[in-house]
């Protein structure tokens, strides 16, 4: 290292002074810790930022966040080139940084770092760092510690792209890398135009649902609130309306928010009577987290929760239909190399109803630990992988290779069978890719194919048709293999549905060697039938 360099090095860090007599460690997602204490945290997170970049000859990204903890605590983490979590082999170097007591002990580490990582550190290159921060009151003076932090590398230049949601930045640094616009209205046009093709590829016997086009969603008072305010204006067929949006005076994650919901299962502040029945979700604190939840009556402030589990399970059951509509016999499949391997992962968190079910639809199911890094690594390894954990955080990731091929495909369908079911299916799932966050869990995103996903499975009450005296459901497909599934687990199990004929819904029935019992199983059927047909369709 040249020895401007080091003088550099050493003359920013010894503005900031670490804590004294803490030892911080880049956790779960990053370094998280009471705001105050964390200046030469973020400082020393610049310097690794650049640093990283150096040695990838990529863009990559710095965001001061604390997601879903108090509005006291803030924290930092890095965004690879790929636009996931910082490579793990990084993480004992930044946690040696962010300990070292010194300017000095600072500057031999890094030293020492450049060396057996080979960092090309010739100052003369340039490389380009992109900012986020979320909107905690503390957040813009760590962001300038970052800056300095950056600038205390030769070569290394910081471009502050202000408030963001933390998927946010990481879409942006992977879009930079592939070249691609990596600005915030470039976001907002792709997953809003890919939400409106999917709208457009609803099947017409859906066409005409009775869904309910409103959802509330709860902003947590942060970052993501305010940017769904602008979102929601580039939608067709989707009403949405948020509270909590930070401009109110309330509290981020105070009472509100994904996380909380997911944890007291109770509704949020500003949320009650009069949302009876009413789709609502929840955004944690930088909207890379969302769950849904509906008021089920007013006897308490109790919610029915719709939690990362089940949105996976609804995740996986639309992208298998399509796949197996777009390899279906009797479709002209250009291509038969058309099998792609879909798979699942879960962590030690996810309900075991949830996993069993995926299991049924005959999906490889994965477990890792908690936090969303171990869960995106396992998910990359499929063609398409769908993680989430029970929380809400999760996306679907598309491999180039098998979407390199469906691109291919439709283009071949789009020659010899223009609008047919197959290129359909094509379609859904090419627009799915783009909606969905390939970069990390994205609470926008999720939002958005929830509600067209809702689109395409919520059918009236004719989508069950039955046979054998009303005891075998012969459509949806694989319905009555699920029921069935599901009854044989239960002591003189019997179960049936059938489609009202007096009201928009499905009757469950069910008998069992106990009223409790009975009553489980007829609680179990209605899920399978909400999965199959969106939730809100069944009635005990
Ligand atoms: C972060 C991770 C999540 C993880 C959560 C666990 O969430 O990104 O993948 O589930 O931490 O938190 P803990 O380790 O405290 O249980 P977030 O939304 O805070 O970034």
């Amino acid at each position: 290292m040249k020895e401007e360099q080091s003088l550099l090095l050493l003359q920013s860090s010894s503005l900031f002074a670490p804590p004294e007599g803490v030892k911080l460690s880049y956790g779960t997602a990053g370094f998280r810790a009471d705001a105050s204490i964390l200046k030469s945290t973020v400082h020393r997170v610049g310097i690794l930022t650049a640093l990283r970049s150096l040695k990838t000859r990529s863009v990559v990204g710095l965001m001061i966040t604390a997601s879903h903890n108090k509005v006291t605590d803030n924290g930092v983490k890095i965004v690879d080139p790929s636009g996931g979590m910082l490579s793990q082999e990084w993480e004992p170097f930044a946690d040696q940084i962010a300990n070292a007591e010194t300017p000095e002990a600072l500057l031999s580490l890094i030293t020492e770092f450049i060396e057996k990582e080979k960092i090309p550190f010739d100052g003369v290159q340039t490389v380009e760092i992109l900012l986020g921060r979320d909107t905690r009151p503390s957040g813009e003076s760590l962001l300038e510690a970052a800056k300095q932090g950056i600038s205390s590398i030769f070569g290394a230049m910081a471009l502050d792209l202000g408030v963001l949601t933390t998927p946010q930045l990481h879409w942006m640094v992977r879009a930079r890398n592939k070249s691609m616009a990596a600005t915030e209205p470039a976001y907002f046009e792709q997953i809003s135009s890919s939400f409106r093709c999917l709208v457009e590829l609803i099947p017409n016997e859906t066409k005409s649902n009775k869904m309910d086009n409103r959802v509330v969603v709860d902003g947590a008072d942060g970052v993501g609130g305010e940017k769904l305010e602008v979102l929601k204006n580039m939608l067709t067929g989707l009403v949405i309306e948020v509270r909590n949006t930070g401009k109110g005076g309330g509290l981020l994650n105070d009472g509100v928010g994904a996380d909380y919901v997911q944890k007291e299962k109770v509704v949020p502040r500003g949320f009650g009577s009069n949302d009876i029945g009413i789709r609502c979700a929840s955004l944690d604190g930088d909207a890379d987290r969302i769950v849904y939840f509906m008021v089920p009556d007013n006897s308490s402030s109790r919610i029915d929760l719709v939690d990362g589990d089940k949105m996976l399970c609804l995740f996986a059951l639309f992208i298998k239909e399509q796949l197996s509509i777009l390899t279906k016999e009797g479709n002209q499949n250009p291509n038969n190399n058309s099998q792609a391997r879909l798979g699942v992962v879960q962590t030690a968190y996810a309900n075991g109803a949830s996993t069993d079910f995926l299991k049924q639809l005959g999906l490889e199911v994965i477990f890792t630990p908690t936090g969303v890094k171990h869960l995106h690594e396992k998910a990359a390894q499929f063609d398409i992988g769908i993680y989430f954990e029970a929380n809400g955080h999760g996306t679907i990731l598309f491999s180039e290779s098998w979407l390199s091929w469906l691109e291919a495909m439709n283009n071949e369908l789009s020659l010899v069978s223009e609008g047919s079911e197959q290129q359909k299916a094509a379609l859904r799932l090419l627009s799915v890719s783009k909606l969905i966050n390939q970069a990390v869990g994205d609470a926008l995103s999720s939002l958005l194919l929830v509600e067209a996903i809702l689109r395409h499975k919520v059918v009236d009450r004719t989508a069950v048709t039955t046979t054998n005296a009303e005891t075998i459901a012969v459509s949806p497909p694989g319905i009555q293999e699920a029921i069935d599934a599901e009854t044989a687990k239960y002591p003189k199990g019997r179960c049936f549905i059938r489609p009202s004929g007096t009201e928009d819904v499905i009757r469950v029935y069910a008998e069992a060697s106990t009223q409790e019992v009975a009553d489980s199983l007829a609680d179990s059927v209605a899920k399978i039938v909400d999965s199959f047909l969106g939730f809100g369709s069944s009635e005990q």
